[in-house]
């Protein structure tokens, strides 16, 4: 039983606690990353904590060299599933292109050139390696497909339910079972109706960006002393669930003078991106410093993971959209990151036109809650898509070189291209403003590369602090 009784002391002390606590608090800048599935939340994420490491590095150190083991068995596991998708989606488009050329008339047939190539099955395939019997292993293509196929199917048929560790680590094979999956898989990644499918994929099936990275030395993933450098701890797709937050201490920068606060710490929360994670997202919404939106740029030509028949560009902007059309971050200021610029540019090299994805046909795209309702986006992405034929032949001009004409060349229709991005997503975000008091601003980053994630970051954790003195009123 309690009756409470405080004197002055007691009472200053309890003041005293609380104005502590609140000052800590008004210490923390919490910046939340948001963005679609496989935008690049989680890389920037472990970029950022790469460079701010916590006070306790020699704990952080042991956390980051125990996520590249985890890391492994992911990079395993979807060299395994991805390969089967590729094998699977070959087969089954063929399939349906055959049916489809049996319902032809004979000239009609004749004039008929196949898109996607019939899958062929050599019996014999020749991988050259030093240390096979021979110097080479012999593999049976159709055997290697079903290998990876069925393995595929019984140990994670759901690739993003399954947990990587338990499905790949839990397998109890031999080190030599790994080496011939690692030739099986890269034998697979030879063959032309691999490569002709993996080429055409988008538009039609996602897959995880830079797995033809890993693809290309599959064999050394297998192999039993392989090592997760850095870049593959950085390239590799794992699926984020649920919430994961990093704080490191962070000493203003050009503080006015008026301020007593310089020494803060900054929470960075990253969150899963996929429809089914983003119910979790509610917890983290409070008092926020900085809200990124993150965007993958390359997903103007890519297919929603969730739902293929949706642009994941316009899944990206349906939900920047509705995320400002919600009453969390009236107050907070919105930083887009336009990433993966490296593979944008790939893709504009590769001929991929903004203006398929922009088009006029309000039937692509009939809930979009982003644009100006009668998507006059089209005319203008058809303006921006300047050609990009990269079979044109250059010609030297002020002494500059073929190769350089056409470097300067395709950089025009790369800036050009992403003022016209920038643009849709500012537009987006100034109708919405007229409810919100802070502005936007527009990154173009690629997550991969640390020293431009360095840059950007400087100043997207200075605007941040900044800003939230102000609100404060502490400047
Ligand atoms: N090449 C390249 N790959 C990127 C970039 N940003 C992210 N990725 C890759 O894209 C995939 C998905 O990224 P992730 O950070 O997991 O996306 P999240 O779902 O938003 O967390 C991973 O394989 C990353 O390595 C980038 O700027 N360039
Ligand atoms: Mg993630």
């Amino acid at each position: 039983m309690g009756a409470c009784c405080c004197g002055d002391d007691t009472t200053n002390q309890i003041d005293a606690g609380m104005r502590e606590r609140q000052q800590k608090e008004d210490q923390i800048k919490k910046i939340l990353l948001l963005g679609s599935g496989a935008s690049g939340k989680s890389t920037l994420f472990k970029q950022v904590k790469a460079i701010n490491p916590p006070e306790e590095t020699e704990k952080a150190q042991a956390e980051i060299e125990g996520a590249k083991e985890e890391a492994k068995n992911v990079i395993r596991m979807n060299l395994i599933a991805e390969m089967a998708t590729l094998i699977a989606r070959a087969v089954t488009y063929h399939h349906e292109e055959t049916q489809l050329l049996n319902q032809m008339t004979d000239e009609q047939k004749e004039n008929y050139q196949f898109r996607f190539m019939a899958p062929s099955y050599p019996e014999a395939f020749e991988v050259p390696d030093a240390d096979a019997p021979n110097g080479k292993y012999i593999v049976n293509i159709k055997e290697a497909a079903e290998t990876v196929v069925n393995l595929s199917k019984d140990a994670f048929s759901d690739v993003s339910a399954v947990n990587p560790n338990e499905a790949i680590g839990s397998m109890e094979e031999s080190e030599e079972y790994w080496i011939v999956l690692g030739v099986y898989i890269h034998a697979l990644w030879q063959q032309d109706w691999i490569q002709s499918i993996f080429s055409q994929r988008k538009g039609l099936f996602s897959l995880s960006d830079n797995i033809d990275f890993f693809l290309n030395k599959a064999r050394l993933c297998m192999s039993p002393n392989y090592k997760v450098t850095d870049e593959d701890y950085l390239k590799v797709r794992v699926r984020t669930t649920g919430v994961i937050l990093h704080q490191f201490p962070y000493t203003g920068k050009d503080m006015p003078a008026n301020s007593s606060h310089k020494q803060f710490t900054i929470t960075i929360i990253d969150v899963g991106g996929q429809r089914n994670e983003r119910k979790k997202w509610i917890h983290s919404f409070d008092t926020i410093a900085a809200l990124l939106f993150v965007t993958a740029l390359n997903h103007y030509c890519e297919v929603l993971f969730e739902e293929e028949t949706k642009n994941a560009m316009w899944e990206s902007l349906d939900l920047f959209s509705n995320i400002l059309d919600g009453k969390w971050f009236l107050r907070t200021p919105v930083m887009i990151f336009l990433n993966k610029e490296d593979l944008f540019k790939e893709c504009v090299f590769a001929g991929h036109k903004l203006c398929d994805c922009f088009d006029a046909n309000p039937d692509r795209h009939p809930n979009a809650q982003w644009g100006d309702g009668d998507f006059a986006y089209s005319e203008e992405a058809k303006y921006t898509d300047i050609e990009w034929d990269n079979n044109a032949i250059f010609e030297s001009v002020d002494g500059k070189s073929p190769e350089q004409v056409a470097e300067l060349y395709f950089d025009d229709v790369v800036q050009t291209q992403l003022a016209f991005i920038t643009e849709i997503f500012f537009t987006c975000a100034e109708q919405k403003n007229k409810a919100r008091n802070q502005s936007a601003y527009c990154h173009v980053t690629t997550a991969t590369d640390k020293d431009n994630i360095k840059k950007v970051f400087d100043v997207v954790i200075h605007n941040a602090v900044m800003n939230q003195l102000m609100i404060a009123g502490v400047i």
